[in-house]
């Protein structure tokens, strides 16, 4: 019978998909996995040898890679800005500086975020993992189109752990809250806590997909790893040779590994679409694979194009490889298509449908003849200006050239002078049809003193264990 039904829901979701956009009980759920900080060549399917990555193997094997998805900034905040509205942060004012605890400034309640796009079609939102859009009330997930969240609301390194304190102020972090909606519930006291946060995100996740398994739910999984500081229980770090950035990575692995047996289990993998992928290049303890760049910084390849994979037996061909070129700008427009949900009208939204590239079709075309990196970066087709580390602009060609080594700027003068103007364009575009971050008059911590809330491992039952830290 399973067969039978498998063949006849997959039947429907293909037809559904022809005739356009899906409706009724048969909508897909959506997974979204962002992992914070990982890079291009950070796991097997992009080719690492070390990490063992066995679940995400699988995900590809039985999914969709795709070689050539691109974040639209090179840092978390922004990233995550332009993932949830579909749009530039640099247009709707979150691009610059992430986000610091009790800062007046988040993602403008306006925006319409791909949570807003779920549920205006019925869909039960949740996110479980690290918002950073801004920790102030109006800012958090609950208002801007999420029903659940439980997570940090910024980065795991802002917290009194990092006695450098605050980047800008230099006055030492209050202590790092755990949400669950809008209030604190526990918060991260020590490295223990921290090496807690792969697996009880994607505990809570667990339970929501249970929870809605009748209805259909978009899951967004912002995980708070690989971000440093990077912790390690011990059983897990022996288990990677005392490497804890292995360890880190490979408890990504097992979290994407519990989502698609859940899934399994539930009989919800031919009716899911699970999308995987990382916020921005990789930091100190990842690797780009063989792309140049790293986390923050210029514009190279590796500083913003992620590993990439997108799964849903029956409708995603296994063993698929997708070159077109896609962004995360695309995510909301394209899961807005698939679901039926209207966009916005009133406003610039960047990101075009890339739904086909996504799903693996076998003609997938990309929608950016031309893709821009910021205001700092221009590709069309296998040429790329980029303002490299020195300021200067640079150019390469991907084919030939992928790691960015040999500037061609003095050979090609004239192609150079063309891919500036577009880019100049481009910039004069953005600059001239911004829209507002959200801004508060008041702002507080959502936690000024430890102990007025549970340590993690308290409000979670466990008893006191250990965790390394990664070495430098
Ligand atoms: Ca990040």
């Amino acid at each position: 019978m399973k067969t039978h039904y498998s063949f006849f829901s997959c039947l429907l979701f293909n037809l559904a998909l022809l005739c356009g956009p899906v409706f009724g009980a048969d909508k897909p759920n959506i997974v979204l996995m962002f992992i914070d900080d990982m890079g291009y060549g950070d796991i097997g399917p992009f080719g690492n040898t070390v990490n063992q990555t066995p679940n995400l193997d699988r995900m590809a094997r039985e999914g969709n890679r795709l070689s050539q998805f691109y974040v639209s900034n090179t840092a978390c905040t922004p990233s995550r800005s332009a993932l949830m509205t579909g749009t530039y942060a640099a247009r709707i004012g979150m691009d610059g500086t992430v986000c610091f605890p009790n800062e007046k400034r988040g993602l403008n309640p306006k925006e319409h975020t791909i949570g807003d796009a779920m549920k205006s079609v019925g869909y039960r939102t949740g996110i479980f993992g690290k918002w950073h859009l801004g920790d102030q009330r109006a800012f958090l997930p609950l208002q801007n189109g999420f029903d659940e969240y439980f997570g940090i609301p910024y980065s795991n390194d802002m917290w009194p752990g990092n006695l450098k304190g605050h980047r800008h102020t230099k006055e030492p972090y209050t202590p790092l809250p755990i949400i669950r909606q809008n209030k604190p519930v526990a918060y991260v006291s020590d490295g223990a806590d921290q090496s807690l946060l792969c697996e009880v995100i994607t505990d809570e996740a667990i339970k929501f997909i249970k929870k809605n398994k009748e209805d259909p739910f978009f899951l967004y999984m912002p995980h708070a790893y690989v971000h440093l500081p990077r912790f390690g229980r011990l059983d897990l770090a022996n288990k990677a040779d005392g490497n804890i950035d292995r360890a880190a990575v490979e408890e990504v692995d097992t979290s994407v590994g519990r989502i698609l047996d859940t899934l399994k289990e539930l009989n919800l993998d031919e009716k899911t679409l699970f999308i995987f992928t990382s916020d921005n290049g990789p930091a100190r303890g990842m690797s780009a694979g063989p792309l140049r760049g790293h986390k923050g910084g210029p514009k190279y390849e590796g500083h913003m194009r992620e590993p990439t994979l997108t799964w849903w037996p029956g409708t995603i061909p296994a063993g698929k490889v997708t070159d077109a070129i896609t962004a995360s700008i695309d995510v909301l427009p394209s899961l807005a298509k698939l679901v039926g949900a209207k966009m916005p009208v009133d406003r610039i939204i960047d990101g075009k449908d890339s739904l086909s590239a996504l799903l693996g079709e076998q003609k997938a075309q990309s929608p950016h003849d031309i893709l821009y990196y910021e205001i700092d970066g221009i590709r069309r087709g296998n040429w790329k200006l980029v303002r490299g580390a020195k300021g200067n602009f640079e150019l390469y060609n991907l084919k030939n050239d992928l790691a960015e080594t040999s500037n061609l700027i003095e050979k090609r003068p004239k192609l150079a002078k063309e891919l500036q103007s577009l880019l100049d364009a481009h910039a004069g575009e953005l600059s001239a049809n911004t829209r507002p971050p959200g801004m508060l008059e008041h702002s507080d911590f959502l936690l000024r003193v430890p102990g007025s809330a549970p340590r993690l491992r308290d409000y979670l039952g466990l008893k006191d264990f250990e965790a390394i830290e990664r070495s430098e």
